[in-house]
């Protein structure tokens, strides 16, 4: 009876659990399930053997760091198949040796993803299920007004193709992957993963009270994390395969780094990099012998000879004066220099100014602009990933699209498309931007400019793509020069004729890089500016000066590079141009001697025979056009040193951050460990602070505890002080100075996290890490 009341009930439920089930069906169907399967065998390696061997299985490894847990080939299913094999599943599992067994497949969720079915025309925000996707504000649009500039490396049209990184492979260089990430774990790729600080085949991070070492984790995770599993974010490239190198938590050297920039390059296609020399602003340094050789070994045999793609952040020195100039690896031909722009579409405090930079993707600004999203330590999340070395794994992500469009992409087919497809229109608010002499506009902030996912990936497909043509090589040199000597206020000016090798085989018509490798003395390094400027007449800063860079070592033999002239016919008149408008009146040397290479092709890329059009990123182009009076005084505000208070940034317009100005009802202060430091920063900023506002607080800052000061400070105002900080007229700036010296001193060679950034952010919120 009451069964029977209850049919119509249970008849709907049926209903509803057969769809449920044919769902399941049909999104289990898309998998490929392979003849591999994670088997848990308590009694250990012997007893697994014993056990694969009964079975029919080879037993293939222990599973990473994983105690008892083994991966079994077996030995007569296929490889590859769509249904799983639930039977030789049961068996395993019941086997009473074993406490647990899963077939492994691979994760084919492109079709499923509601990107390609129902949800097509639903909100964006609805596109996946994962809490923090509507935190993702660099993947869609999440304005609130049309009014706001809008945001996003257009990444959801190149997903609605159905390319999410399938059969892509990129490895994070870092310090560690926390690889059983429940969001990362089904792209994880062993074969991608390497520990090189304890030379064994498991990257995962080595864990301390401090999590110092999150940030492998989270930049793989900006990369591959699942899409549609209720955890964490969405990944760039989600269906992409991520590995990890460890490399970073040890003593670094050239060995390591060789080994890691060359790891298996035929499996591994792009290689992401979010570290260097330091970023202290007098460092200058590049690849080792090794490390170099790597690139090279890399570029001629990766990836089957088409050439392993290497990412690299372009560095976050930005407040220390640093220029990336200066740092060889980003500086190299063979990597693809990222730089960042903030929510606000602005060149962000960090960022380094330098001619090697290609192109820019989304991270961090000011405090009140939202950061990055991922994966965190111990299976967490995060959503304030920052820096350059969040912008980095992004475009790392974003070449993985491409190259799922088209495998056959070479290292310099990944360049030029770069450099066709990324964007001046979102960040032409900022100063510094020119037009070269093959149309392309350029910025040594942001490269070429904003990465734009879908129109790389379109220009890319295999149906419109011509490789471009052969690289050549053209050197420029005088076999005549003698020496020429600098003085303060002086200037050295080198006019180079060249015909670019033309009537040989090696002759250029189309530049790609241009370095100028050049020996110089110098009694103050950091004094030097080095210009470039080509036929065309487009004039690029190779080296800008560096405040705090006094050495007195000079350049030997660094090869500055440059992409600004790229497209440009290098044949007519090159002018080198060094100057010291110092003022330092004792500075004097001179240059010893200097090559002007010149890369490029011999013939037009079949791309480049239309100049490029630029259009308007996004319709809404006008109404953007309101912010830029605003947006210009706050750059100027922000170059000038005299200006100690900037205007009203529009970040307020958004109010992102509506508890930001919350008061005294603070979260718990930080952890002993990471204290003292911050609150040596956070006394100094006070006090830069109070002499902005002496009649609001005049109290002696020696007094206050840290949380009193933390209160005592609006928090939109510390930026404000770090202005003032920086300037080198106030006496605090060497406090400054050294604060940030002590910081990178500890972490020499460290990744672009910037510990500085971070500590500031943390006291900022308080963050209980
Ligand atoms: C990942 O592995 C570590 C170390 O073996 C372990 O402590 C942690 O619980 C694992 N995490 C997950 C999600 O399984
Ligand atoms: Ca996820
Ligand atoms: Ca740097």
């Amino acid at each position: 009876m009451e069964v029977r009341c209850r049919a119509p009930v249970a008849v709907m439920m049926l209903r509803a659990t057969l769809a449920v089930l044919l769902c399941a069906v049909c999104a289990r169907s898309q998998r490929q399930y392979l003849n591999e399967w994670a088997v848990e065998v308590p009694g250990g390696l012997q007893a697994a053997r014993t056990i694969a061997e009964e079975l029919g299985y080879e037993l293939v490894r222990q599973i990473g760091a994983l105690e008892n847990h083994y991966l079994f080939k077996h030995h007569y299913h296929p490889s590859r198949t769509k249904r799983s094999a639930d039977h030789i599943t049961k068996r395993l599992s019941e086997d009473d040796r074993v406490s647990w067994a899963e077939q492994q497949y691979e994760m084919k969720r492109s079709k499923r993803a509601p990107l390609g079915g129902e949800c097509k025309d639903c909100s964006v925000d609805k596109l996946f299920d994962d809490p923090m996707w509507n935190q993702q504000w660099y993947l869609q649009d999440t304005r609130t007004s049309p009014s706001l500039p809008k945001l996003d490396l257009h990444v959801i049209p190149v997903w609605k193709k159905g390319i999410t990184g399938k059969g892509v492979v990129i490895t994070v260089l870092d310090d560690g992957l926390e690889w059983n990430h429940t969001d990362i774990y089904p792209n994880y790729d062993p074969d991608a993963s390497y520990d090189f600080n304890d030379n064994d085949p498991d990257p995962f991070p080595r864990y301390d009270s401090t999590n110092e070492n999150k940030h492998g984790t989270r930049c793989a995770g900006e990369i591959a994390m699942q899409a549609d599993n209720k955890k964490c974010g969405v990944g760039v490239a989600y269906n992409s395969k991520v590995g990890g190198i460890r490399m970073l938590d040890g003593i670094v050297t050239d060995a390591i780094e060789a080994s890691s920039i060359g790891f298996n390059p035929d499996h591994v296609d792009i290689y992401s990099a979010s570290w260097g020399p330091n970023d202290d602003g007098k460092t200058v340094e590049g690849p080792g012998r090794l490390a170099q050789k790597a690139f090279e070994y890399g570029i001629q045999k990766g990836r089957g000879g088409k050439g392993s793609i290497f990412v690299w952040a372009s560095g976050n020195g930005g407040r220390q004066g640093d220029n990336c100039d200066c740092d060889g690896y980003t500086d190299s031909i063979f990597t693809i220099s990222i730089s960042s722009a903030s929510q606000q579409g602005l060149s962000p405090w960090y960022a380094e100014k330098c001619s090697s930079t290609l192109a820019t993707a989304y991270s961090s600004g000011d405090y009140t602009d939202q950061r990055i999203t991922s994966a965190d330590l111990h299976n967490e999340c995060t959503e304030t990933h920052t820096g350059t070395s969040a912008s980095a794994p992004l475009a790392a992500g974003i070449f993985a699209l491409a190259l799922e469009q088209n495998p056959d992409l070479t290292w310099r087919d990944l360049q030029h498309l770069v450099v066709w497809t990324s964007e001046f229109d979102p960040l032409a608010n900022n100063p510094g931007w020119k037009r070269n002499g093959a149309g392309l506009m350029v910025n040594s902030r942001f490269g070429f400019g904003l990465l734009n996912a879908k129109a790389l990936v379109d220009l890319a497909d295999p149906k419109v793509w011509k490789h471009v043509p052969e690289k050549k090589q053209c050197i420029v040199r005088d076999d005549t020069f003698q020496p020429r000597p600098l003085k303060a206020a002086g200037e050295i000016s080198i006019e180079i004729p060249t015909k670019a090798c033309t009537g040989q085989t090696n002759a250029i018509v189309s530049l790609e890089h241009v370095q100028v490798e050049a020996s110089i003395e110098y009694t103050r390094r950091g004094d030097l500016h080095i210009t470039l400027t080509s036929p065309s007449g487009t004039t690029t800063v190779l080296l800008a000066e560096r405040e705090r860079d006094t050495s007195s070592n000079g350049f030997r033999n660094w090869a500055f590079m440059s992409v600004h002239t790229w497209g440009e016919n290098p044949t007519g008149t090159w002018t080198l141009k060094i100057t010291d408008t110092s003022g330092r009146m004792e500075n004097e040397g001179q240059i010893l001697s200097w090559k002007l290479i010149l890369h490029g092709t011999s013939e037009k890329s079949e791309h480049m025979k239309k100049p490029r059009v630029y259009t308007s990123y996004n319709a809404v182009q006008n109404d953007r056009r309101g912010v830029e009076h605003m947006e210009d005084m706050l750059e100027e505000a922000a170059i000038s040193p005299n200006k100690p208070e900037k205007p009203q940034t529009p970040a307020k317009l958004t109010s992102s951050t509506p508890d930001s100005a919350s008061g005294p009802e603070e979260k718990p202060a930080l952890s002993q460990a990471s204290s003292s430091p911050n609150l040596a920063l956070l006394h100094l900023l006070q006090s830069a602070f109070n002499r902005q506002t002496p009649a609001l607080y005049p109290h002696s800052m020696a007094s206050l505890s840290r949380a009193e000061t933390r209160e005592r400070i609006p928090k939109q105002k510390l930026f404000e002080a770090m202005d003032w900080l920086k300037q080198d007229t106030v006496p605090e700036s060497n406090l400054y100075n050294d604060y940030s010296d002590n910081f990178y001193r500890a972490q020499a060679y460290r990744h672009r996290d910037d510990r500085l950034m971070q500590a500031l952010f943390d006291i900022l919120e308080g963050e209980q890490q």
